[in-house]
Formats: structure tokens, sequence, C-alpha cells
């Protein structure tokens, strides 16, 4: 793809009302619209030295639109690699929009969503997976997940990705060298340790794979469901979880009908909490519905949040309650201490219990420490900088690892033609995720989640 040979332009700024924004210009024409449109002392912008800061005015035929300070970096020093300048102008909607339109009309065209980073990665600046890094530090809802976004961005996907490549490619073109030998000089050194690099480049593939419900929970977030039958505590739960009054608790069983959902961070994961309709028999149509609802939740929850009234006795509807979790993803809350304790432990063998009353809020510590627990599973807190992948990166794996274990296959069968042509679209599959090959719809389909001005 050639490089962009036109100049965009977009407020990089949020929409509202703040003390600053800034109008982002990029692009070969940049410093000639920056001489039209910047009235400053000398020298005129383009005249200056990359990285400086200009005070002075935004000028239009109809006079000064804003007072203005002018950040001027030429290519390829800058994000785009091309020449660029940012203008800050006083905050606001309308005065950003009157900078905007002056620098349109000075011959810049709008920019498509995240546009700017497009053109970081078309001109070659940055890959793919560090493209995607910038759009998960802008969307990032915690710190930690910044963090990972940052690691992201400074290349530790990349170099894992880039190494699997040129070991893939080693291996292909060592294939594809015997096939210059007739059939009796095939040499044994060459080939015979063909599968164990194939498998160790499987290995590696694992262990990124492996860091996609890290890197999942990073970017989406937990999603925790508290449940139970009705009555139990499950809304006075997520208040005390989230420190508000934000659900409706009475003691009037079917209260809460409809899903409640609040986000909040535990320990730098991002958590998406689900209050939800208590499970009943019913007849009332409303709350039925809540109660499908809830299974839907339930069935995608990351940790769920069971909640028992620990004063009540069990029985029967108790057991089969209980026989319908799965113990590696609930936790049981054991509800009401302060009414007495009269369930039986026995029938909860294998399954994580805390005693709560959390009418006292008592126990809830306890409760956070063990959703804490439950959600790091997955999560190397301690690690050192390393990948975590994305669902695109993720498919991109799978495909990648079928088409190296096809080509250690067909290799084993003495076809090294057909392993050969299998090891390259594995190659190609890999290539995908940093971008080496690619095809405009998968950009298309990468910056449009982007935001304008990114
Ligand atoms: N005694 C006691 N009552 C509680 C406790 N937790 C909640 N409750 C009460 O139980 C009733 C039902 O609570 P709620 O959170 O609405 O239950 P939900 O239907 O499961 O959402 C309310 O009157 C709460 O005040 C507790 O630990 N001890
Ligand atoms: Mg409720």
């Amino acid at each position: 793809m050639q490089a962009p040979d036109d100049t965009i332009a977009a407020i990089g700024t949020a929409p509202g009302t703040g003390g600053i924004a800034v109008v982002r210009v990029s692009g070969p024409r940049t410093m000639e619209i920056a001489d039209r449109i910047v009235r400053c002392a000398a020298p005129r912008p383009s005249m200056r030295r990359t990285m400086s800061v200009i005070y002075g005015h935004i000028a239009a035929a109809a006079g000064d639109v804003d007072e203005v300070l002018v950040l001027v970096m030429k290519g390829p020093g800058s994000y785009t690699r091309e020449d660029m300048i940012e203008i800050q102008g006083h905050g606001g909607r309308v005065m950003a929009s009157a900078v905007l339109q002056t620098v349109l009309d000075a011959g810049a065209r709008l920019a498509e969503p995240g546009e700017f980073t497009k053109r970081a990665f078309l001109n070659g600046r940055i890959d793919l997976t560090q493209a995607e890094a910038v759009a998960d530090i802008v969307g990032a809802r915690s710190r930690r997940a910044g963090r990972a976004a940052l690691e992201q961005l400074e290349g530790s996907l990349s170099d894992a990705v880039n190494a699997l490549y040129d070991r893939l490619m080693g291996i292909a073109a060592d294939m594809e060298a015997t096939l210059d030998f007739p059939e009796e000089d095939i040499p044994e050194a060459l080939i015979q340790d063909v599968p164990d690099r194939i498998s160790r480049a499987v290995s590696e593939m694992d262990l990124l794979i492996s860091s996609w419900q890290e890197g999942r929970l990073l970017r989406e977030g937990a999603l925790i469901v508290i449940s139970g039958r009705t009555n139990v505590g499950k809304s006075t739960l997520l208040n005390a979880l989230l420190d508000t009054d934000r659900a409706i608790v009475s003691h009037i069983p079917g209260t809460t009908r409809d899903i409640i959902e609040e986000g909040l961070v535990l320990d730098g994961i991002p958590v998406r909490l689900v209050d939800t309709a208590g499970l009943r028999e019913t007849s009332c149509e409303i709350e039925s519905e809540g109660i499908r609802r809830t299974m839907r939740h339930i069935a995608r929850a990351d940790l769920q949040l069971h909640v028992l009234d620990s004063s009540q006795e069990s029985g029967n509807e108790f057991d089969a309650q209980i026989s319908g979790l799965d113990p590696i993803r609930t936790i049981l809350v054991l509800n009401k201490t302060d009414l007495g304790v009269r369930i039986c432990r026995d029938n909860l063998n294998g399954f994580t219990c805390v005693e709560t009353s959390l009418l006292n809020r008592t126990g809830l510590e306890a409760l956070k420490k063990e959703i804490r627990r439950a959600l790091m599973q997955d999560i190397k807190m301690d690690a050192p900088p390393h990948a975590v992948i994305s669902e695109r990166h993720r498919q991109l794996l799978l495909k990648a690892r079928e088409d190296a274990l096809g080509a250690d296959s067909l290799f084993g069968q003495d076809d090294i033609a057909m392993a050969s042509s299998r090891l390259r679209e594995s190659i190609e599959h890999v290539g995908l995720i940093t971008g080496r090959v690619y095809q405009e719809d998968l950009l298309k389909a990468v910056f449009s989640k982007f935001c304008i001005g990114k």
C-alpha cells in the first residue's frame, strides 16, 4: 500500500467543555496549512524546529478564530511519521470546531476514526498489535488494563509473535531446501529436527493462546453474577460490594425483577457485577422474564456468587439448588448468620463458602478476598511484562496452530512439498496478527473500533 498523500485533521479531545481542546493535523501539506492559518511572531511554523511550541492565533478570512499554542512535529519523528501539528485552543466544542473548520478550509480533510494511528501503521512505525494497543489504552477500564495495553504498545506481543514468525520461516526454508535434492540425497541433519522445531513453535503458540483469558478479563472485565433464591440478600450484597444503595432492598420477595449491572475495579481487574431476580416459581410474567435473563447471565459468568440464607435448614429443594452449581466457578455466600446458622455444611463439600451477615457488614472482607483469589487464577499478577492476546489474535493463533500440526503430520508421511505449503499457511496466519500481511478489510475491522482523532 502506498503512503497516504492527503492531509487529515480532527479534534483529538473528548466532546464537551474542558480547559483545552486539541485539533490534530497530519500529512504532507501540514506545514503549508500551518503557515497559512497560524498568525505568530517570526519564524513561521514551517521554519521552526521539530517539537517546538508556537504561541499565536488561528486566523481565518473573517478574522482571528482562537488564541492558541501550536506544537510542531515534523516527520518522521512524529506519531504518524508524517509532518504534524497539534493546535491547543481554549476548551469547548464551538471554538474547537471553528479551529478545525479553518484547517479544513485551508486544504485538509476530516480524519476517519483511528486514521492517525492507521497512518503510523501504514508508515511502518508500529505494527497492528501496537495499533490495537492504542485503542486498548484509550478504552482501559483499570490501571492494570492500561498497563497491559502499554506493554503491548511497547512491543511485548510484537516480539513474541515476530519470534514465532521467524521460527516458522526457518523451518519452512529448511524444508523447501530439501525439495531441491533428489530423493536419496535429502540431508538427514536438515530434516531430522523438523518435528522438534515444529513442536517448539506449537508450544510458543500454546503459551500465547493461554494468555487470552487474562487479556479478555482486562479488556472486557470479569462478569460476576449474584444468584440465589428470593430474599436471601442478593441485592444487599450488590450494594455492599459497590458501597452504595444501587439496588432496592426489601423484605418483600421478588423485589428485584430485572438485571442490575454495575462496574467496579477489584485489584486492577475491571468487574461487571450483576444482581439478578431471585430464582423461584412464579406466575408473574415480568418476574419470569427476569428469571430467564438470570439464567442467561449465569451461563456467561466468570464467577457466580450464590447467596444462601444460612438461618434456614437445608432440605431437598436446597440440595437441588446446590447440585446445579459449578464448584469451580461458584462461591457460596452463607448470609444472615446473625439469625443463627442452621444450614448443614456437609452438603456443601467442594464449594468455597463464606459466612456473612450483610446486615451487620461482617464477612465482607473475607468474601472480597475469595473473589480476588478466584479471578486471579487466570491472571499472572506479579509476572514481568508479558503478552496478553485478544480474541482476534486467538482466532489466528488457533488456525496457525492447526496448520503447523498439519504440516508436522504431512512431514511425517514424507510429503515434504505439502508439508511446507501447509507451514506457509501457518506463517500467513501468524503474519496477520502483526499485520506483516494484511488486506484492507482487516484494517477496517481493526481501526473502526477507534475514536476520531486517535
Ligand atoms: N437478618 C439479616 N437480614 C438480612 C441480611 N442481609 C439482607 N437481609 C434482609 O433480607 C431482606 C432481603 O434482602 P434483599 O437484598 O432484597 O434480598 P434479595 O431478594 O436476595 O435481593 C431485606 O429485608 C434485607 O434487609 C443479613 O445478613 N441478616
Ligand atoms: Mg433483590
